[in-house]
């Protein structure tokens, strides 16, 4: 019976106009006569999602009979965006509902806008996350992301009328949200507090146990992930905390409301806000006990799958691999041993056998305030067994290490998991890496990095091949398919056919067309067409209008200190300098430009947002002086955000990714603006040296201190002091004059550039980044050479797709294969 009743498949128009009609219906609740343009998007939706539903659904039993190994990739972000738009390209019906959403009065365009971003996640790192998933559901690969169901992701961005940043929460989900499903059934406890007792087993042996403390329901939220051009669908699901004892009846009774009531909001609390740091740890209990909440239950989740197999544990490995999303989830390792040991009674040594075939862990930096470390007093208090079990783990590797190098107390020291500081503190990434087969960074230079100034002793302990390399990559279906429809169409044109979609090396055969004049000027208008997007946006979004004669110059990603935003604007003040020194025959030969900014600081992070109210005061003078018109314009676009992106990446000729050589582990926008024919002035830093080698050292624009020859530099600042380059002493005393407004207000940052040294050597690398900017000026004048570059870049970028990085991981890391759908 249940057979004959397969759901429904909405093959035509008119199923799919009723679809969204039954849903306005019965989903909404909602008369077909009031329906506006959100009630229209959410039934559109819920439409879409059966469909999605009915995938998932197919992927699950297969994966049940089939049985293969698995991965589960913890992250504690996923970046996810907007999902209508691409689901609706994966089941390859947008052009379907398209036009039932226009026979029943709307517009597909209107719609799609009307959608919130799950902006679960702060930037390069979440988004990453996300990209992953998109490639293993898209290469049939059997993988699960496990993360955090937040009720506000990273915060709205308002730029207030002083042009400083304010923050308002995000509720991404006022309207609901018909991308997740809630699973009333799948719930777990999860424990904080307490104290270990030792107690019998049923054997009669001692074991110890954690009793005691308080405990917190996890309930399962979770989001389908549609694979392109496939059957399969992948999935993420996310914990949600929710209180244990639903009332306490017994101060209830009592009168005591407040008391009764507490326990609720401290669940209610846990997974209430994403952290809104980026790269810089706070150290905060609620930090940590959100990290064990979403560990713990996600790991029970993957043990009672494993337990349905019936299986021994010995072959746990073969069944799982464990991927740990830099050092947030590492309380799983400590965890899967308890389990193990505590729980299910294994010997400590087969036990710590799975654990360390089971883990792998990547890296995503080598700033040191980014690595995660926890004062034991304050992990002793929150998780007591744990500790203890880290303390074992520590005791054991270091007296292998001892019997390995007899007497080495140095190696010791540097390899120990717990630092001998007041308070004593663990290392994460030390019990990652003593606790996972391989550990990886996220581009060629971060790799080498990691080895050489992260973990050097344990290169002594484990031998190098334990430290891989696995280059980021970012999808392109909805990094170049859905954002750039116009370049899409032209590239399937071009090659005849969509394989470059999940083939993304196809592009490749493009460099053939580079010099066609008739293939270079279609290009050019695409690109146009762009700017004339991002333009409109920004006219009125903004009310600034810019010109897409103008060269787009653009620098969107998290502000912090060693992405160097304030030597863009540093730079953008000397070219206003230079502007107001000029007569009118000089200024006819001007390449005209408009710099775009965008990112958010950490709500806490002061020289980050100084530096934004610094690009808004520069903004507002520059835009608002005359004589200058359209030769230079300043924009800082409020709230950056993935929907944003989508508008923002195809609209640049050239995009900025400027870290101090060594600080940034990978970038992934660079990757996405030079997919979309944008070119890059870069520093000799992450995956743009790869993005380098891949399109063509002629094809990028590239500066500054390398960096083996920074740790140098930083040290003979701090003898000899920092000479500021001509230049740059020229731009600061503008803004020392009052050129901005109020100039004491910036001295923080300004003392940034002398204080105890150029950190970021700003000065150091202020001259390369002005020739270079000069030469992109150049460049971009002559309009035949700029078009060639743009084609070689999109060209050259088939190694950056995160189908290819995915393979790598499921290759080098976890053993996995594909489970094809059909
Ligand atoms: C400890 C906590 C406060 C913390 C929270 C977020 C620490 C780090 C982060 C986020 C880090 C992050 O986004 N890193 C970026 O990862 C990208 C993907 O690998 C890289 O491309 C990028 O260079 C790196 O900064």
């Amino acid at each position: 019976r249940w057979k004959s009743l397969a759901p429904h498949d909405l093959a035509s128009t008119t199923d799919i106009e009723k679809s969204i009609v039954y849903h306005t219906t019965y989903t909404l609740c909602r008369h077909r006569y009031n329906v506006d343009k959100t009630a229209m998007y959410s039934a559109t939706s819920h439409s879409v999602r059966d469909l999605l539903l009915k995938e998932w659904n197919t992927t699950q039993e297969r994966l049940h009979v089939t049985n293969p190994k698995r991965c589960y990739y913890l992250s504690m972000e996923f970046l996810l965006g907007r999902a209508l738009d691409n689901a609706l390209y994966c089941l390859s019906t947008k052009k379907e509902y398209a036009e039932s959403v226009k026979a029943l009065g709307f517009s597909m365009e209107d719609l799609l806008e009307e959608e919130r971003d799950a902006a679960l996640g702060n930037g390069g790192l979440g988004r990453l996350a996300a990209c992953y998933v998109d490639s293993s559901a898209t290469l049939e690969y059997p993988v699960w992301g496990y993360g955090l169901r937040f009720k506000y992701g990273i915060f709205k961005q308002i730029i207030n009328n002083e042009g400083y940043q304010d923050e308002t929460p995000d509720y991404w989900l006022s309207h609901g949200n018909p991308w997740e499903l809630r699973r009333d059934d799948i719930k777990y406890d999860v424990q904080f507090y307490g104290y270990v007792a030792t107690k019998m087993n049923d054997a009669g042996e001692s074991r110890l146990s954690w009793e005691g403390g308080e405990k917190m329901y996890a309930v399962a939220y979770d989001m389908p992930i549609p694979g392109y051009d496939t059957k399969n669908c992948g999935n993420i699901r996310l914990w949600e905390s929710q209180p244990h004892n639903l009332f306490d009846f017994g101060a209830f009774n009592n009168g005591d409301y407040d008391k009764a009531v507490n326990d609720q909001k401290r669940a209610n609390n846990l997974t209430a806000v994403l952290y809104p740091n980026d790269n810089h740890d706070s150290g905060k209990e609620l930090r940590l006990k959100q990290e064990y909440f979403w560990v713990s239950a996600s790991l029970q989740d993957i043990i009672r799958r494993f337990k349905r197999s019936k299986r021994p544990w010995k072959e746990f490995s073969d069944q799982v691999a464990l991927q740990l999303n830099d050092t947030h989830p590492i309380m799983a390792i400590a965890e899967l041993q308890r389990l193990l040991v505590d729980v299910e009674g294994l010997a400590w040594d087969s036990a710590w056998d799975i654990v360390t075939k089971t883990f792998a862990f990547t890296n995503h930096t080598v700033l040191p305030e980014a690595l995660e470390r926890w004062s034991v007093p304050l992990m002793e208090h929150l998780l007591p067994r744990h500790m203890q079990i880290i303390y074992d783990i520590n005791l054991f590797f270091l007296q292998k290490v001892e019997k390995q190098f007899p007497g080495d107390r140095d190696l010791l020291n540097q390899v120990s998991i717990i630092e001998e500081s007041q308070p004593q503190q663990v290392r994460m990434a030390y019990l990652a890496v003593v606790g996972s087969h391989k550990v990886n960074g996220v581009a060629a230079l971060h790799s080498e990095l990691v080895k050489k100034d992260l973990f050097p002793a344990f290169i002594k302990c484990f031998g190098p091949e334990k430290f891989i390399n696995i280059t980021n990559g970012i999808t392109p279906r909805r990094w170049l398919y859905q954002a750039n429809p116009a370049l899409r169409d032209i590239i399937t044109e071009t090659l005849g056919s969509e394989k470059w979609v999940t083939h993304l090396d196809e592009l490749a055969q493009l460099k053939k067309f580079a010099d066609d004049k008739a293939f270079q000027k279609k290009w050019m208008d695409v690109k146009y067409r762009n700017k004339q997007r991002l333009a409109k946006w920004i006219s009125t979004n903004m009310g600034i209008d810019v010109s897409p004669d103008s060269l787009f110059d653009i620098q969107v990603k998290r502000i912090h200190e060693y992405k160097r935003q304030f030597l863009n604007i540093l730079g953008v003040i000397h070219r206003y300098r230079e502007l107001c020194e000029m007569n009118d025959s000089e200024r006819s030969k001007v390449t005209p430009r408009v710099v775009i900014f965008g990112g958010k600081a950490a709500p806490g992070y002061f020289v980050a947002k100084l530096v934004i109210k610094l690009i808004n005061s520069v903004a507002k003078v520059v835009n608002n002086d005359e004589s200058i018109g359209d030769l230079l314009k300043v924009v800082f676009i409020p709230d950056y955000k993935v929907s944003l992106a989508e508008i923002i990446t195809p609209a640049s000729d050239i995009s900025q990714h400027i870290s101090t050589a060594g600080t940034e582990a990978s970038g992934t926008s660079n990757m996405k603006f030079v997919l979309n024919g944008g070119l890059i002035l870069g520093t000799v830093d992450g995956a743009n040296i790869e993005i380098r080698d891949e399109i063509g050292e002629e094809n990028i624009f590239m500066f500054g201190t390398l960096a083996d020859k920074v740790p140098d530099i930083r040290h003979n600042q701090k003898f000899y002091g920092v000479l500021l380059d001509a230049n740059l002493q020229a731009v600061i005393d503008l803004i020392e004059s009052g050129a901005f407004g109020d100039a004491s207000i910036f001295n923080p940052l300004i003392d940034t550039l002398t204080y105890g040294g150029d950190y970021y050597l700003i000065s150091e690398d202020f001259d390369g980044y002005l020739k270079k900017q000069t030469e992109v000026d150049d460049t971009f004048r002559d309009k035949t050479l700029w078009a060639k570059k743009s084609i070689m870049c999109t060209a050259g970028m088939g190694f950056f797709s995160s189908d290819r990085a995915v393979r790598e991981y499921a290759d080098k890391i976890w053993n996995l294969k594909p489970i094809p759908s059909e």
